[in-house]
């Protein structure tokens, strides 16, 4: 019989890659969906015939008691959240409902449901925020710097204690940002590389962002969620940090990403004050030794490659979307 797994945030960029991983492996695979007045299943448009969706909410504990009861996963990958930090200062106590207290729901779920099920929670480098040690790994003690970061390191340390309380499943993967062609716009990689493209094809000219010297450990998400699926088929639950390694600024993604496609990024990238964050997460870089040792986890993809595979994939795009308004314009 093939192997059941449940996503939670299967809409998102992580839900996608992670679909796609698990059907090629064999699982059968539901995802958890919001009710939305309009779809929103673009990056999971492809494997669409191949999924179960249910409708559930974070926020709703009933609902995600009868999902679990229903769907009766072997493994359940708990990605969804609110996962933008500035949003995260404008609705503080969402962001808590979602990202913190969402994590206890489910667990509550799986403990009255069906304990054997093992448990990924998506936690994050930004537990860490102005970090002690550098670089940061397991041991390293969290400064979160925003409510996202707070409200993760509740979603982390829930997972460890139900754990510890009742020996459930529960694995905590501290992830460093991962992106790829289905990030949302409002992150910074991919508004760089949508604006890269746009420039390129004459749609836009100038780019805002804010805090240029931001230092991240930039992965790709397709290497990020075989380390998730990798954590669950191990003999013992534990926590890993997932990164690359290796730190760039934003501003060296900007150089990068511009220089491709034979742009000057001085000439498009204006600084707006209004970017910058009430508190900044300065520099972020992770140690992943554990997860390549007992994991047997490497990522795949260099930032150079993840910058030009970001880049082609939004040229592709605005191209496509160009080609439509003429053939439209011209019927
Ligand atoms: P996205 O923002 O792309 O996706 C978030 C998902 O959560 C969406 O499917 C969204 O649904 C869903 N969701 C949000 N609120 C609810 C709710 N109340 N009920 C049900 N579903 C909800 O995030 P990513 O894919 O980038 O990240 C996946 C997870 O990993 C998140 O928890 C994120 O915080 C964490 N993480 C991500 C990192 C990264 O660099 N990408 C790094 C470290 C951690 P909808 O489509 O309806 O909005
Ligand atoms: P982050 O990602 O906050 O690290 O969280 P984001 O891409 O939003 O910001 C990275 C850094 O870039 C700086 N920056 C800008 N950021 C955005 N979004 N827009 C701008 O215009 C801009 N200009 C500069 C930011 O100040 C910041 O320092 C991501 C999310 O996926 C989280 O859910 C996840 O947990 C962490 O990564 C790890």
């Amino acid at each position: 019989m093939a192997r059941r797994a449940l996503i939670t945030g299967i809409t998102g960029q992580d839900g996608a890659y992670l679909a796609q991983f698990l059907l090629d492996k064999g699982y059968e695979v539901h995802g958890m969906v919001r009710r939305a007045s309009t779809e929103n299943f673009e990056r999971i448009a492809n494997l669409r015939d191949r999924l179960v969706l249910h409708q559930a909410d974070l926020l709703d504990q009933l609902s995600i008691i009868t999902l679990i009861s229903e769907v009766r996963p072997q493994e359940l990958y708990n990605l969804a959240a609110q996962s933008f930090v500035p949003t995260s200062w404008l609705q503080p106590l969402l962001t808590s409902e979602f990202t913190a207290l969402g994590v206890t729901r489910v667990l509550e779920a799986i403990r009255l449901v069906d304990p054997t099920i093992r448990f990924f929670q998506a936690s994050s480098s930004e537990m860490f925020g102005e970090a002690r040690e550098e670089p940061q790994n397991e041991r390293t003690p969290f400064w979160p710097r925003s409510p996202y970061g707070v409200a993760k390191a509740y979603g982390h340390w829930i997972t460890v204690n139900y754990r510890e309380s009742y020996g459930i499943f529960a694995c905590s993967g501290i992830m460093f940002n991962h992106e790829s062609p289905l990030r949302g716009k409002e992150f910074v990689t991919r508004k760089i590389t949508d604006a890269v493209a746009r420039i390129k094809l004459g749609r836009q000219d100038k780019l805002k962002l804010g805090n240029l010297d931001a230092r991240r450990d930039w992965g790709y998400a397709g290497d990020f969620v075989r380390a998730m699926w990798l954590m669950l088929q191990q003999d013992k639950p534990d926590d890993y940090v997932v990164a690359t390694g290796r730190q760039h600024t934003v501003r060296e993604f900007c150089e990068l990403a511009f220089s491709y496609v034979g742009l000057d990024w001085q000439e498009h990238v204006e600084i707006d004050p209004a970017l910058f964050r009430p508190a900044e997460v300065n520099r972020l870089r992770g140690d992943a030794t554990k997860a390549r040792t007992v994991l047997g986890w490497e990522p795949t993809v260099t930032f150079e490659q993840l910058v030009r595979m970001m880049v082609d994939a939004d040229l592709e795009r605005v191209q496509a979307e160009l080609a439509q308004e003429v053939s439209s314009g011209g019927s």
